[in-house]
């Protein structure tokens, strides 16, 4: 069976990668792993098939071989478990790669989404320009993080281990 995953059917690329699939698709774009992607509606995302492997009604979902996963986390770290060239071999560098991912998802995207949130999907309510700066400060906090030396040596450590295999 193809590894198969879902996309949003409506959505302003046509499902092609704007939403969280893009995790998804890169992952085993960097592993030469072939997919298919099951195009799904919002209306379809929350009934009983969908939800059967989604409790959460959401995209993206991954399939393979009886093998349903959901969250993009997990389903980025089955793919780089499953083949080469995403994570580095040696025990300690494979660990610390592993936390910048749960760092990506649970340290680095929630103040991202939130700013998204107030920017794109609450700038038309009255307390939009009040709101705004105190969603955007914790993304610069974030990235100023992120730019300094202390981090960027990791991060680039891990990166050269990881192209090293
Ligand atoms: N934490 C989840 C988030 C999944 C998620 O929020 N998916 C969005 C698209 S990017 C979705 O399906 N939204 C529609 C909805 O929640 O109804 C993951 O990383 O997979």
């Amino acid at each position: 069976m193809p590894v198969t995953i879902t996309a949003f059917e409506r959505s302003p690329d046509g499902g092609r990668g704007l939403a969280r699939d893009t995790r998804v698709r890169w992952a085993l774009e960097e592993v030469g792993q072939p997919y298919e992607v099951r195009l799904i509606s919002f209306k379809a995302m929350k009934e009983p098939a969908h939800l059967a492997i989604h409790p959460f009604g959401q995209i993206p979902t991954y399939e393979e071989d009886g093998l349903a996963l959901f969250e993009t986390g997990a389903i980025v770290l089955h793919i780089a478990e499953r083949h080469a060239g995403l994570l580095p071999a040696e025990t300690n560098a494979r660990a610390r790669a592993i936390g910048w991912m749960f760092a990506a998802l649970n340290t680095v995207e929630p103040p991202i989404l939130e700013f998204t949130t107030a920017r794109v999907f609450e700038a038309d309510k009255p307390w939009s320009r009040e709101r705004l700066p105190l969603a955007e400060a914790p993304v610069h906090v974030r990235l100023r993080q992120l730019s300094a030396p202390a981090s960027a040596t990791p991060i680039g450590s891990t990166a050269r281990s990881a192209r090293a295999i």
